[in-house]
């Protein structure tokens, strides 16, 4: 084989080195950003790499498998649940960019359809709309549709439009299909890093932690979901018999920045230091600085 330049022959010898031995795991997850664990998991529950094994019994992926790597965290970052994103990989269906364009026509208007037939109490018709919506985007659920509607459901309600009784068979309704999500999303004991989402002990508000939740499952977190009002004891409690990685805590309603943040350092100083504790939600005051703890950080950087 002759070579033009040194440096071609140098491209020709490594590709060669590649398809014979292919990328480790470290390197794969190197070169595309995607957590060991997150893509084995993908790998297992998805089935769309196929990595050899190397003589010594190590993986080995080929260029192929990491385009659709690369393809997949695309997808995700955006926000499309891990399934999605996979079948349109393997389909090579649309690019990235125009998946959301898709969604967003797909959904324009529902949420005020859903929001109707919620305060009608017609359960059906909810039921049958978000039927409709089978596989679009997660991501784009949460934003064009469930969070609009609550919104508006606690305008109207706090001037007088809406009934607690509409309140709350609406955002019941809604808490169900969230937790339908996860349920669909999260790998159970055995895959991803851990996260533990809680709510402070006197708030009943679990939606947008839910909804935390989910965005953390699309990025293979395996959840463990306390929900509202966790006495602080018992959370500390379970945290230091089962730390995870992560633990959130969500604040809606609060009566008292103080309380809050007494409770926060408690928490913080209880806990082992090897957990990551992140504190979000509309109850957080905006300058909010605690040592050891995140405050609202952005999704995609935990
Ligand atoms: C649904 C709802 C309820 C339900 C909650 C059901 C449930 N299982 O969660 C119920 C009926 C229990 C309820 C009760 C009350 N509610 Co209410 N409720 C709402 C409503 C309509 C929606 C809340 C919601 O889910 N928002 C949507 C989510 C997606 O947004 P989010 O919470 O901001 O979350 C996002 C971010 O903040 C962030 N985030 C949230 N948590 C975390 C955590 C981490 C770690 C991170 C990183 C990020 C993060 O990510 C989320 C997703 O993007 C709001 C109206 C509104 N405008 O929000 C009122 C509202 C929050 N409620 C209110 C009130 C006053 C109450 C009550 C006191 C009413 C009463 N008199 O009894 C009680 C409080 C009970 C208690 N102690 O908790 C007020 C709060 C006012 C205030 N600033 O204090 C609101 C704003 C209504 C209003 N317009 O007045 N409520």
């Amino acid at each position: 084989m002759r070579f033009t330049s040194r440096y071609a022959a140098y491209q020709e010898l490594r590709y060669m080195a590649k398809a014979e031995v292919g990328y480790r795991t470290k390197t794969v997850c190197e070169l595309t950003g995607v957590q060991r664990n997150t893509l084995l998991a993908w790998e297992r529950r998805y089935n769309f790499l196929e990595p050899r094994r190397a003589s010594n019994g190590y993986r080995s992926y080929s260029e192929q498998d990491l385009a659709k790597i690369r393809a997949v965290k695309a997808y995700v970052d955006k926000g499309i649940a891990v399934s999605v994103a996979v079948a349109h990989v393997l389909a090579e269906g649309q690019p990235a960019e125009s998946f959301g364009d898709v969604a967003q026509e797909g959904l324009k208007g529902k949420h005020g359809e859903l929001l109707e037939a919620l305060v009608a109490f017609d359960r059906s018709s909810a039921e049958r709309l978000i039927r409709g919506t089978d596989g679009l985007p997660y991501e784009y659920l949460l934003t064009e549709l469930f969070t609009p509607v609550l919104v508006e459901l606690g305008t109207g309600w706090a001037d007088g439009r809406y009934t607690v009784a509409q309140e709350h068979f609406a955002s019941a309704f809604i808490r169900a299909q969230l937790i339908a999500i996860l349920l669909r999303l999260d790998g159970g004991p055995e895959s991803g890093r851990g996260v533990v989402c809680a709510c402070t002990p006197g708030d009943n508000h679990e939606l947008g932690l839910l909804m935390v939740a989910i965005r953390l499952a699309m990025r293979g977190w395996r959840i463990t979901w306390l929900g509202a009002r966790m006495p602080e004891h018992d959370l500390v409690d379970f945290v230091k018999k089962r730390p995870p990685e992560l633990l959130c805590i969500s604040a809606t309603v609060v009566e008292s920045a103080r309380e809050l943040v007494a409770f926060v350092e408690r928490v913080r100083d209880e806990i082992p230091r090897s957990v990551k504790l992140v504190l979000g939600g509309p109850g957080v005051p905006e300058d909010l600085a605690l040592d050891g703890v995140e405050i609202n950080p952005a999704l995609a950087l935990i």
